[in-house]
């Protein structure tokens, strides 16, 4: 009789502890399917492991011990079916979003997140518009294509002291963007735009372009778009015999992109990343290898901002002890702290406080930043 009154007794503190724990869904998008899977799946192991990380701390909102889920989305980097995903997102309940990857499926989709009130953090979309419409919940934990796109313009005038520069983009909301920022800041800092090329983000084929900006003889050849591209890009100009250098942006600053090019790659291949190098980051060496362990696989480009995505949704739900949207979105705009990544704020529109943009140029089997 004694025993069942015991039993009864734990089991009915067992059920209670379990009826005051609150699941908390969390959002990441990217795209898992495609030709920049490697990248999307980067950024959803980013968000895995802060929210594995705050689950491991045992974090109560309200009184009520929180489990935060992730609820994993495939946007394939296709403008529609990010929208799609987004209110599938939203219908699912989701309190805040680490997402999305591209500037293409990220802008449309800010508007669904927008109308539902529900706070989005891109790592890695980093066209300047995202933050430009004038919604209250979008940020994102990366520099922007303004400050990338100046930097580059000016390496490629001033460093690489290039008198003439081929411009080719994807026709991505990103790549065109990062392009148009290129060109402009290049032509400041004195160089000329011999050819304006463009192809698309499904491309593997770019001899014809290549072919025409052959004739033009350029000192660099810029690339606004994907590894995918850049890398057959790379390769396709060594074929051509072409002597110009390479450059391109975060987008082709991946290990993927050195796996692509193949023997093609060569130190005349530069690539620019919004952000610290990982090893400069201030959490970036123990990231590494934890990531490492457990995933089984190497940092990609963006895992390291996803991270702080997410971590910065979350510190803002413990500052306001709730993970209502509308509760926490003024601790969101407010957030100050050290991540992975560097000090993680938000100015008025939402862009990282502390943005930084590094070069990097392709030697001994990696990027080395210059
Ligand atoms: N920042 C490059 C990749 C993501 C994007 O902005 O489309």
């Amino acid at each position: 009789m004694k025993r069942t009154i015991v039993a009864l007794a734990v089991m009915s503190i067992g059920l209670s502890a379990h009826a005051q724990e609150m699941v908390v869904k969390i959002g990441s998008v990217a795209p898992l399917t495609g030709t920049i899977s490697h990248l999307g799946k980067d950024n959803e192991n980013g968000a895995r492991l802060a929210i594995e990380d705050a689950n491991a701390k045992g974090i109560t909102l309200g009184g009520k011990k929180v489990k935060f889920e992730l609820v994993g989305e495939d946007d394939q980097a296709d403008p529609r079916t990010g929208t799609t995903v987004a209110q599938r997102l939203v219908d699912a309940g989701v309190k805040g979003v680490v997402g999305h990857l591209n500037s293409g499926t990220t802008i449309p989709a800010s508007r669904i997140y927008n109308q539902a009130g529900v706070p989005m953090i891109s790592p890695s979309a980093t066209n300047p518009t995202l933050t430009q419409q004038g919604y209250k919940g979008v940020f994102r934990t990366i520099a922007n294509d303004v400050q990338q796109g100046g930097v580059l313009g000016k390496f490629i005038a001033g460093d690489l002291k290039a008198k003439t520069v081929a411009i080719i983009d994807d026709r991505t909301a990103y790549g065109q963007g990062l392009a148009d920022e290129t060109d402009k800041a290049a032509k400041a800092a004195g160089a000329k735009v011999v050819a304006r090329e463009f192809t698309n983000d499904k491309a593997t084929d770019f001899n014809a372009i290549l072919t025409k900006i052959r004739g033009a003889k350029p000192d660099v050849i810029f690339f606004g778009g994907m590894d995918a591209q850049a890398g057959p890009m790379v390769r396709q100009i060594k074929q051509l015999g072409i002597q110009s250098a390479f450059v391109t942006g975060d987008g082709g600053c991946s290990p993927e992109m050195i796996k692509l090019a193949g023997e093609a790659i060569t130190p005349s291949t530069y690539c620019s990343m919004a952000g610290l190098p990982l090893d400069k980051m201030p959490g970036g060496a123990e990231f590494r290898d934890r990531y490492k362990k457990r995933f089984g696989t190497d940092v990609q480009i963006y895992s390291p901002y996803a991270y702080d995505a997410a971590t910065a949704i979350i510190n803002a739900m413990k500052a306001a002890d709730s993970a209502e949207p509308s509760k926490y979105l003024p601790e969101l705009k407010k957030v100050n702290f050290q991540g992975v990544t560097g000090t993680i704020a938000f100015d008025a529109k939402g862009d990282i406080k502390e943005g930084a943009v590094t070069v990097y140029r392709y030697k001994d089997g990696s990027w080395q930043p210059m």
